[in-house]
């Protein structure tokens, strides 16, 4: 692939955190370093894995394919590669593809001398999957309580775990994830309608400045949080909504065994009704 004006600039040695030069270098368009080799290596065996599981299943519809995890009797225990074992490897696989590709890219903001926003931002994703699939299992005592590896299964997993606490969308921390989820896209829509608006005027008008966005927002709701400001708001609530998201499965099982409409007794409780 050709490479873009910019990129010999951007493309210098250092900075990596394991592997020294050995593994400082690009192939195409890509930063391959010791991170790359490591995600390659987890992404190959991983998928390979799937592949032999769906081998010895059933189906080789790509919606239907489905890598169960082990049975709850197997415990904390590894179970046979065809009773569990599988998706117990594939989970290793996806954590270290997953952790490969947050160090390649710490690698590559050390080289760039930018800040580790990016990488810290996709630990939060990889924090909500540990939570699925490590953390809610560890604390109920087996890995069957992990999530299928499949298309439409792992949307089954979903629907049979909300209904186990009855309804699931009274988890208040579900509603804290669900309203981040839903205030980022409204942020998303604002900021990308407002800069558009500035930036990409019709044909003849002048492109105009970040005083015209500040304006907009103080004329229609007397505040604009800025030009800065309103990136850092767009990671919080992003970050805000995979983390409230992890605590509410977290909660769901080690923390309340109960259908979740029965948590909001409290409220009724409250000695002010008495
Ligand atoms: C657009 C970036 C590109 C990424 C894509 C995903 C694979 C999986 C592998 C057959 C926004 C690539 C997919 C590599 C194929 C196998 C083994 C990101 C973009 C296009 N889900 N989920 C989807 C994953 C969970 C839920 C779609 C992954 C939890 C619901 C896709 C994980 C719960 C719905 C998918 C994961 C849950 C989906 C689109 C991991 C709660 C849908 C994803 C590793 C979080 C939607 C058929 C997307 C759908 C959907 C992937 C976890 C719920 C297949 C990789 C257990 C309710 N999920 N998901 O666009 O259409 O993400 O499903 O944790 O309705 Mg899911
Ligand atoms: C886990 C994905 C991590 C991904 C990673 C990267 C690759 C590479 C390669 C493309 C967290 C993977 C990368 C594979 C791909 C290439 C090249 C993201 C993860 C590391 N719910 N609910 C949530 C809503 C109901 C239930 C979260 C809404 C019902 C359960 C979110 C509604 C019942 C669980 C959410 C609704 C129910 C959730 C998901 C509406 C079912 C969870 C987002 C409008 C009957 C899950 C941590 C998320 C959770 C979760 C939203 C309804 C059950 C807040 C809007 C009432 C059991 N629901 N839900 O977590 O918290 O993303 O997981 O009705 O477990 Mg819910
Ligand atoms: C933002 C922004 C901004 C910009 C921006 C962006 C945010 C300031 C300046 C960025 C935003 C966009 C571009 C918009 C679109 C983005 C999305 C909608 C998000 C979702 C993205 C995708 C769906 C694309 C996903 C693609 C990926 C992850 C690339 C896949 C890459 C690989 C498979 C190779 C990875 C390379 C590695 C690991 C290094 C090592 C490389 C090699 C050794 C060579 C490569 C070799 C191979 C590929 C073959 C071997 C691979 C194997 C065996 C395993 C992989 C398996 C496969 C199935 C392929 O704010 O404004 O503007 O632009």
């Amino acid at each position: 692939m050709a490479m873009l004006s910019f990129e010999r600039k951007y493309r210098v040695g250092g900075g990596t955190l394991l592997g020294g030069d050995l593994f400082d270098f690009w192939v195409g368009p890509f930063y391959v370093g010791f991170f790359g080799v490591t995600t390659i290596f987890f992404s190959f065996v991983g998928i390979a894995l799937i592949m032999w599981g769906a081998a010895i299943g059933p189906t080789w519809n790509p919606w239907k394919i489905s890598i169960a995890p082990p049975d709850i009797s197997y415990g904390l225990t590894l179970a046979p590669l065809r009773e569990g074992g599988l998706w117990q490897l594939i989970t290793v696989c996806a954590l270290g593809a997953f952790g490969s590709w947050a160090l390649r890219e710490v690698e590559i903001c050390r080289k760039l001398g930018i800040g580790l926003h990016v990488p810290f931002a996709f630990s939060v994703a990889i924090f909500a999957y540990f939570s699925l699939v490590v953390i809610r299992p560890v604390l109920l005592g087996a890995w069957g309580f992990g999530f299928p590896y499949g298309i439409i299964s792992h949307l089954d997993w979903v629907s049979n775990t909300g209904y186990q606490y009855l309804h699931f969308h009274y988890n208040p921390a579900h509603m804290i994830a669900v309203t981040f989820f839903f205030t980022t896209t409204l942020a998303l829509a604002l900021h990308g309608s407002l800069v558009l608006s500035a930036v990409n005027p019709a044909p003849g008008e002048t492109v105009k400045t970040p005083e015209h966005e500040n304006t907009f927002f103080r004329d229609t709701i007397g505040y604009s949080i800025g030009t800065l400001g309103i990136h850092r708001l767009g990671l919080f609530l992003a970050l805000s909504a995979a983390f409230w998201s992890a605590i509410c499965i977290i909660i769901s099982g080690p923390f309340w065994t109960r259908g979740w409409p029965e948590w909001w007794t409290w409220w009724l409780d409250l000695p002010i009704w008495r």
